[in-house]
């Protein structure tokens, strides 16, 4: 019985995960978040949202996300740090519908690119990742084009 329960009690909860839907705009991408599950998973911060784009051979990793700005109680969207993306830089910038700090349905981000293109030979797999484990809250793969 003590084994059972240090066994159960060294797992935490699993990763929340989310439905999420892409949508091609004019220099990049947009991802939407669906419903959320479990339904009664406690409501997940951005702050412990990390997102990743890879194409296989580059990654572009936002995890310093801070929930303090998109907190702010009305919609809002808050554009974060420039990356280097192969030969391209890649923004990020997520709205928070509700301007409440957690991510959640209808929330969604986006990203872009200035001076390069994504390309319709490379897939592009996203990582929304929920950070106090390290687990996936949602995956997609996206190819520029189609
Ligand atoms: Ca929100």
């Amino acid at each position: 019985m003590y084994i059972a329960t240090l066994g159960f009690g060294s797992v935490g909860p699993p990763a929340p995960e989310a439905a999420i839907w892409h949508k091609q705009i004019p220099n990049g991408f947009r991802w939407t978040f669906g419903y959320w599950t479990p339904e009664d998973a406690e409501p997940v911060p951005w702050s412990q949202v990390e997102i990743q784009l890879t194409d296989g051979r580059h990654n572009a990793i936002w995890e310093d996300i801070s929930a303090q700005d998109l907190d702010t109680g009305a919609l809002v969207t808050k554009s974060y740090e420039s990356v280097i993306f192969g030969d391209m830089t890649v923004f990020l910038n997520i709205t928070d519908m509700e301007g409440d700090g957690i991510a959640e349905y209808k929330d969604n981000f986006e990203i872009t690119t200035s001076g390069g293109a994504f390309s319709s030979d490379d897939v592009y797999l996203l990582f929304v990742i929920w950070k106090p484990i390290n687990g996936w809250i949602s995956t997609d793969f996206i190819v520029w084009g189609y």
